[in-house]
C-alpha cells in the first residue's frame, strides 16, 4: 500500500530495473523536514506510461520530481503528458543532466512547471518548501545552486543538519568520531584556510 502522506513524489525510469537512480537519493538525502512526506519510488522505460501514471496517483502527491536522462527522455515526456492530462493540479519539477541544458531542450519541458538546471541538492528543498508555502516562484527555470565544498561546518552546525533529518546525537559525539577520523576542529580548519598558501 502506498504511503499516505506523500507530498512529494521523488520518481524517474530507469533503463532496467538492476539501476538505481543516485541523484533522486541525493535530492531525498537533502530534503531535510520534508524528507518524513517525501517517497521515492522507481520505474523502468519497460512499463506502459499509463501503469506508471496510475501508481503515481496512488500516491496522490502534491509535487512530482522526475529526474531525466538520456535513456528516458522520451518515456518521460508520455508520462507526464499524461499525468498532466488527468492530474492538472501535480506540480511537476523536472532535473537532471537532459533538461540541464536548455535551450537544447526535449519536449517534456514544455509540459512541466518547474525545471531545475544542474545540481539539485538545495534548489530542489527550496522549491518544494515554496510550493508547499503556497509561495510558489515566478520563474520556471532555476538555475541550480551548488553546495560549496569550502563550507567548513561547526559541530553544532553537523548536530542540527543531523537533527532535522530526524537523527538526535549529542555534540560531543560528533566531537569523538571527528577526533577519531583525525579532522581538526572547525575552529582550527577557517584558520588553516585562512593562511596564505
Ligand atoms: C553512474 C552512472 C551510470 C550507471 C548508473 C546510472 C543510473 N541509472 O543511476 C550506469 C553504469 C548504469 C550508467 C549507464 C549509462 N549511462 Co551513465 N552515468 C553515470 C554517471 C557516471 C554518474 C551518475 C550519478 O549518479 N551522478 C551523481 C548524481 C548525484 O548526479 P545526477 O544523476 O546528475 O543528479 C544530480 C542532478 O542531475 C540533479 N537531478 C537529477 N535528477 C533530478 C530530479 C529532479 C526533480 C531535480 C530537481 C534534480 C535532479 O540533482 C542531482 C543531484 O545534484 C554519470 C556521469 C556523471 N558524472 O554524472 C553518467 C551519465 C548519467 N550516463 C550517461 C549515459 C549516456 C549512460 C548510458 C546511456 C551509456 C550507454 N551508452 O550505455 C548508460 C545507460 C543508463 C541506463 N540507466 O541504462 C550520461 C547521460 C547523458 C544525459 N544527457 O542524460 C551521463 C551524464 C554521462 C555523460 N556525461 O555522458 N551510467
Amino acid at each position: 500500500m502506498p504511503q499516505t502522506n506523500t507530498s512529494i513524489l521523488l520518481t524517474t525510469l530507469n533503463a532496467r530495473y538492476i539501476h538505481s537512480a543516485f541523484g533522486l537519493r541525493y535530492l531525498l538525502a537533502n530534503l531535510g523536514k520534508l524528507q518524513s512526506q517525501t517517497t521515492l519510488k522507481e520505474f523502468t522505460i519497460h512499463e506502459r506510461p499509463i501503469d506508471i501514471v496510475e501508481k503515481i496517483l496512488e500516491y496522490k502527491p502534491k509535487i512530482v520530481g522526475l529526474s531525466v536522462y538520456i535513456w528516458n527522455v522520451s518515456e518521460i515526456g508520455e508520462t507526464v503528458a499524461l499525468l498532466k492530462q488527468v492530474a492538472p493540479e501535480i506540480c511537476i519539477i523536472l532535473g537532471g543532466p537532459e533538461v540541464s541544458h536548455l535551450p537544447d531542450k526535449p519536449e517534456v519541458v514544455d509540459l512541466a512547471d518547474y525545471i531545475i538546471k544542474g545540481p539539485g541538492e538545495i534548489s530542489f528543498r527550496k522549491l518544494c518548501e515554496q510550493i508547499l508555502n503556497e509561495q510558489k516562484p515566478l520563474n520556471k527555470v532555476i538555475e541550480g545552486e551548488a553546495e560549496t565544498l569550502d563550507k567548513i561546518l561547526s559541530d553544532d552546525a553537523i548536530v542540527e543538519r543531523l537533527q532535522g533529518e530526524g537523527i538526535y546525537i549529542a555534540r560531543r559525539t560528533v566531537a569523538k568520531y571527528r577526533e577519531a577520523m583525525k579532522i581538526a576542529s572547525s575552529v582550527q580548519r577557517r584558520r588553516d584556510k585562512a593562511l596564505p598558501v
